[in-house]
């Protein structure tokens, strides 16, 4: 092989292989078992991929593991796969993240030829001569490390590609906890070629010169890990990173839906609206098994029949759980959220008039502000200032829409519920 033939390399991380599913209710068409298989399912997928695109490395960027190993199964399971890479000469590099760091996980099986570990107590450097790569990288000893890993990386090789392995929180990204922190400057400084990073679930390419990678997770494991899922395949070429396409691996996928009902909807209304939804839903997921939040909210025209009726209530979300069935698709309803409450339109409120319907015309604005957090939090700042608590003890968060959004849905099903029983 020469520099200038194009060669490639894949990049994944948090793999989080055996990582428990919560929540995983069976009934009718759910699929159950492909939901437990997917992390596997997803690193098998990798493995296939590494092999179709006659790949020469697999990085792995941390959190291959999810947690210490339940038994040797899990463990057998990952070393099996790397055999299917030896067998194929492929070459494995990877580091150990916050949940497969070396005091997490202790159970431990002698990994086939062919397979690198960095170690954790400090960055190390393998050369590769035959590709002309210089590989850097550093485990994580324990579950918090603090330190900014990164700065103390070795410096690139002169004539080599250059590729750093890292675990870390680049830029302290919410949502993440901010172990290994640094900046992007802090990663360009080292002058390398590629950052194969691992840490944040979402994939996101940060610069391409150099190019900085997260992949992102391998598999969707809850409501929160939402759309396709995969790794990164590399191509090199004349020494340098050409470009670098985000491939699905995921066995198994998660989505949300939202159905936002108006006046005059009743709950055939809403179930017909859902059966549009779910089949949306469905056709984006190239065949997979999908894992599917529904959101009902608004004002349902027939709502006194369930108001207080669980066995009706229970009947409406067993319809919407039926409508799988009926679309012969593999999807597991995870959670169904209903957040309906009595049709009281608010022109109907604006003609009875009072603080109440002006206070539900003045949600109703706030509900469609962008960050309704803006306006309301100062507002519910004077509130808890009275009542002498902080809005974070109540679990509030003004910087979250989502959050805010809810309440006031909550808020406004109470005074259109109070509204009803005074229509009534
Ligand atoms: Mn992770």
């Amino acid at each position: 092989m020469t520099e200038t033939e194009p060669w490639t390399f894949v990049h994944a991380a948090d793999l989080h292989i055996d990582s428990p599913l919560k929540g995983l209710a069976r009934y009718g068409s759910a699929p159950v078992e492909a939901f437990r298989r997917a992390t596997r399912d997803a690193f098998e997928a990798i493995v296939d991929l590494c092999i179709a695109e006659d790949a020469r490395l697999l990085l792995l960027a941390g959190d291959v593991f999810d947690a210490d190993w339940r038994d040797y199964n899990t463990g057998l399971f990952f070393r099996g796969q790397l055999v299917r890479l030896r067998d194929a000469g492929i070459r494995v590099f990877m580091v150990r993240g916050n949940h497969d760091a070396r005091n997490e996980v202790t159970r431990h099986l002698d990994l086939p030829e062919g397979v690198h570990e960095f170690a954790a107590d400090k960055a190390s450097t393998v050369m590769l001569p035959e590709l002309e790569v210089a590989i850097h990288g550093q485990s994580f000893a324990t579950r918090i490390v603090t330190d900014n890993l990164a700065a103390a990386y070795p410096d690139a090789e002169p004539g080599h590609l250059n590729i750093g392995l890292l675990h870390t929180n680049v830029g302290a990204r919410p949502g993440h906890d901010d172990y290994a922190p640094c900046s992007i400057d802090d990663l360009i400084a080292k002058g390398y070629d590629y950052w194969a990073l691992g840490h944040v679930h979402e994939a996101e390419v940060l610069s391409r010169s150099p190019w900085i990678v997260y992949p992102g997770c391998s598999q969707g494991r809850s409501v929160r890990e939402l759309g396709a899922k995969g790794c990164f395949v590399v191509t090199v070429e004349g020494g340098r990173v050409q470009h670098a396409r985000h491939v699905a691996t995921d066995a198994a996928r998660w989505a949300r839906e939202r159905i936002e009902l108006s006046a005059g909807d009743d709950s055939g209304t809403l179930l017909e609206r859902a059966a549009e939804a779910i089949g949306n839903a469905a056709a984006e997921t190239d065949g997979r098994p999908l894992a599917l939040r529904l959101r009902v909210e608004g004002p349902l025209a027939d709502y006194a029949e369930f108001e207080g009726d669980g066995e009706r209530r229970d009947r409406l979300v067993a319809d919407l759980r039926a409508i799988p069935q009926d679309l012969g698709e593999d999807i597991w309803m995870e959670k169904i959220e209903l957040a309906v409450g009595p049709d009281i339109s608010l022109e109907r409120l604006r003609q009875q008039g009072g603080v109440v319907s002006d206070l539900v015309e003045r949600l109703e604005e706030l509900m469609h502000l962008e960050r309704p957090g803006e306006a309301l939090g100062p507002m519910l700042d004077e509130l808890g200032k009275k009542q002498g608590v902080e809005l974070a003890a109540l679990g509030l968060d003004a910087e979250d829409a989502h959050a805010m959004r809810e309440l006031l849905v909550q808020v406004r099903a109470l005074l259109m519920a109070r509204m009803a029983g005074e229509a009534r």
